[in-house]
């Protein structure tokens, strides 16, 4: 992860074309996003997971709150914790907290951004483009890219999901 991190700053380019964003990292007000991506789906799970780090550099807390994407029927913000030895994930209803000062990390087992009912599979190698709001910063749309499926851990991840989605 330290690797791959480092990597992406070396590369991070911020294009912006028609006001939609395709970049390992990008800014929005006090924020930083980095390295946004997604994993290919299976043909009979219709849910996702989007993953990324979020950076407050701002002295006022944030809070992510919502997100969409017209490449599923709903997008919830989603916390994954193992809870009485049993993983259970749940909607945060109250949206995902950025405090001043830190980063918080959406990734595989912890924080995530659910796509529910998504009617065609996300395929590795395009992109899911999709809408952050944060209840300071605003909203921004990024294009999400889709990695390979998942081996190892990320897969054992989303066969849970797919047993708890809606
Ligand atoms: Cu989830």
């Amino acid at each position: 992860m330290q690797y791959m991190r480092t990597t992406s700053i070396t590369l991070a380019v911020s294009l912006l074309c028609n006001g939609f964003v395709h970049a390992a990292e990008v800014t929005l007000g006090d924020l930083k996003i980095f390295e946004p991506y997604t994993r290919a789906m299976a043909s009979n799970a219709p849910v996702g997971a989007g993953y990324m780090a979020i950076t407050n550099a701002g002295k006022a807390d944030d809070r992510l709150i919502s997100a969409q994407s017209d490449r599923a029927g709903q997008v919830a913000v989603h916390e994954m914790k193992i809870q009485n030895d049993v993983m259970i994930m749940r909607e945060m209803q109250n949206g995902l907290e950025v405090p001043a000062g830190e980063t918080v990390e959406l990734k595989p087992g912890g924080y995530h951004i659910m796509y529910l009912k998504v009617p065609v599979p996300f395929k590795q190698g395009e992109s899911v483009r999709t809408t952050l709001t944060f209840e300071k910063a605003g909203s921004i749309t990024l294009d999400v890219p889709v990695a390979g499926l998942a081996g190892g851990k990320p897969a054992s991840m989303s066969m849970s999901e797919k047993a708890r989605a809606h």
